[in-house]
């Protein structure tokens, strides 16, 4: 059976899931979006996804036409058409077809898209090994011109440190903040270790709010990790023992090199790969508060 995509309601065949030209997602990237797992048919952190997903629409005017619980039902209603187990949610909901013209009034209905897919994760050896990243030019928004906090659906200033790491052979790429401080990479966030300590750029540092980031601070917390949110410049990530970054999709992985240096002993550190350890047993955990089982 062809993949079952969610449009408003329906759900279709995904040669025939199509939305408008005239969707304001399409036109001018107005729109929210949520990237999530599911883990052995558990949608990993579900609430908080959907928190932040209805945070970021409030951040721009955008009603989502279903309330919290519909949409969860809808998640899981398609994961299971779908026979999707462990798997990747992208939700999106778009401003919704309108006219030329910015102006958000001329959408009447925002669009609500749902795809349930399998995952493509890095390769294996990343995990063992460890990336190289580098420091991109291209700086993170500006908070005061567009929030990194809110998860839109105008990725291009990421898609543009992405396209620059690439063009120097890493898949993922550092983002400094308007201030010169490390704020975050492309689609992950990023950790190092320090003295034995764990530390993280704060909200502050114009970061989105990484749901498996307070996972893993969560995580290391328990662990008797001391754990700080504190700026960083690139020169702390460069003396670091330790440095990795988390992500929905990345889930936990380890960097052994960041601007051509290397970082520690060159190999994933033991916080690290405690951590990684940690994390796969927290995505297999049955535990109700770590994952919302709606069936
Ligand atoms: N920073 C940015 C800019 C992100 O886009 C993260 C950090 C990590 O957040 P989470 O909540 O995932 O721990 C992200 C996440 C995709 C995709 O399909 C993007 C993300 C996650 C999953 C899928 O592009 N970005």
């Amino acid at each position: 059976m062809a993949p079952q995509i969610y449009i408003s309601g329906e759900l279709y065949d995904k040669e025939n899931a199509k939305i408008s030209v005239f969707d304001h997602g399409l036109l001018y990237g107005d729109g929210v979006f949520e990237g999530i797992r599911s883990y052995g048919g558990k949608v990993f952190r579900l609430e908080r996804h959907l928190d932040r997903l209805w945070e970021s629409a409030k951040a721009i005017w955008l009603e989502i036409p279903l309330t919290k619980d519909e949409m969860a039902e809808a998640i899981y209603n398609t994961l299971a058409v779908n026979g999707v187990k462990d798997g990747y949610i992208r939700v999106v909901v778009t401003r919704g077809e309108g006219t030329l013209g910015l102006d958000p009034n001329r959408c009447a209905n925002p669009e609500v898209i749902i795809i349930a897919d399998r995952i493509a994760l890095y390769p294996k050896e990343y995990y063992e090994n460890g990336l190289e990243i580098i420091t991109v030019s291209v700086m993170r928004n500006h908070p005061a011109a567009l929030s990194p906090r809110i998860k839109s659906l105008n990725y291009l200033n990421n898609i543009l440190a992405k396209i620059e790491g690439l063009q120097a052979g890493c898949i993922e790429a550092l983002m400094l903040n308007h201030k010169g401080e490390v704020s975050e990479c492309t689609g992950d966030n990023i950790f190092i270790v320090r003295r034995g300590a764990l530390l993280t750029p704060p909200n502050e540092a114009g970061i989105l709010e990484g749901i498996t980031r307070d996972a893993v601070m969560e995580l290391a917390r328990k662990a008797g990790i001391e754990v700080r949110e504190t700026p960083l410049t690139k020169h702390d990530v460069y003396v670091a023992e330790e440095c990795f970054l988390t992500g929905s999709a990345a889930e936990v992985v380890p960097v052994i090199k960041v601007d051509a240096r290397t970082i520690g002993g060159g190999k994933p550190g033991p916080v690290t790969r405690d951590l990684m350890a940690r994390f796969h047993e927290l995505t297999k955990s049955a535990d109700s508060s770590n994952c919302t089982n709606h069936r």
